[in-house]
């Protein structure tokens, strides 16, 4: 287990706030309900944020050592809906992070989950954790724990010792070097408790994403996740162009030999890629869009329940 390396505050008697990120399926939610089960609580995670398939649901407030705690589950960047987008994705963690921000509600630290028993860091894995180093920034990697879960589905733990440190060595190298820590879950609710117990003495972060949008004033397009989201939607967007152009040609052959089955194939094909690029247009337009009005109402519910006592957004 790699230390974290920051001092932990003295005295400070605040709410703890940590968000769990990573990919669909690393065992986020299962993380959460390991503690707030213990605590006594529903073993149902958190409230809605909103009615919608991109949750960010932060847990009830517990107590662990003496100081309260919530947990923050987030979305993953592969939520395989066909209807949620990264996008989708991205702007509701936003939503959340701008509104804790001006409630002056800030984070104290990131467990990001990673499943040790996938073979290898490709496709969902790598984007997953390219988007969390892009929200955070390098500044808030110090209050950050890469944690590894699944390890009891492994044959033999000595594969997980070795993929771990090809993690270390490779994906996690650049945020290990900025502070990041490294931890195990074995799934039990002792593990989950003890890795929660370490951050407690973390003080207040601002992440990137909160500084851009916030400080920076700046849409999420310019932000470097949003940047990021925005490229990977321009690429994709000219390769279902290129396929509808190619479709036409297609068409014309199909025509000309009067086969219409194959017509009916590519009529489909068709409806499909413009279907796609819509999206990928309406996307476009959510990353430049002024979220002024959806913030500060969100901000606003932040507050009154605070004032409640409740938890940050229930
Ligand atoms: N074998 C094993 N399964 C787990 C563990 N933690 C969670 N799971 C299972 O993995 C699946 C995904 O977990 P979930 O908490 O929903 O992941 P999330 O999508 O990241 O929130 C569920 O079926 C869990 O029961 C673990 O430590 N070991
Ligand atoms: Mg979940």
């Amino acid at each position: 287990m790699a230390k974290l390396a920051h001092r932990p505050s003295v005295g400070e008697e605040g709410l703890v706030l940590i968000a769990i990120m990573g990919p669909t399926g690393t065992g986020k939610s299962s993380f959460i309900n390991n503690i707030v089960a213990i605590d006594g609580a529903s073993m149902k995670v958190g409230h809605r944020l909103k009615s919608c398939t991109v949750d960010v649901l932060p847990s009830p407030v517990f107590r662990l050592g003496g100081r309260r705690v919530c947990l923050i589950d987030t979305p993953g960047f592969d939520d395989s809906s066909p209807n949620v987008s990264d996008t989708d994705i991205l702007q509701n963690i936003a939503d959340y992070l701008v509104a804790g921000y001006k409630a002056g509600r800030k984070l104290n630290g990131l467990i990001y989950l990673h499943r040790i028993s996938d073979n290898r860091v490709g496709g969902v894995n790598a984007k997953s954790m390219k988007m969390f180093r892009l929200l955070c920034g390098k500044d808030a990697l110090k209050n950050v724990v890469l944690c590894t879960t699944m390890w009891d589905l492994l044959p033999a733990p000595t594969i997980g010792e070795e993929r771990e440190e090809e993690l270390k060595a490779d994906f996690w190298e650049f945020m290990l070097m900025e502070g990041a820590a490294t931890d195990r879950h074995d799934g039990t609710p002792q593990s989950a408790r003890r890795i929660v117990t370490r951050m407690l003495g973390l003080n207040h972060v601002d992440l990137k994403i909160q500084q851009e949008l916030v400080d920076g004033n700046m849409k999420l397009s310019e932000t470097e996740a949003g940047a990021a989201v925005d490229a990977e939607l321009q690429r994709l967007k000219a390769d279902y162009e290129r396929r509808l152009k190619e479709s036409e040609e297609a068409m014309k052959e199909a025509l000309a030999e009067n086969d219409k089955m194959m017509q009916r194939i590519i009529m489909k094909e068709r409806d499909r890629y413009e279907s796609k690029i819509r999206q990928m247009e309406q996307d476009w337009e959510t990353l430049n869009k002024e979220r002024q009005e959806e913030i500060d109402t969100l901000t606003a519910k932040v507050k009154k329940l605070e004032a409640k006592g409740g938890c940050i957004i229930c």
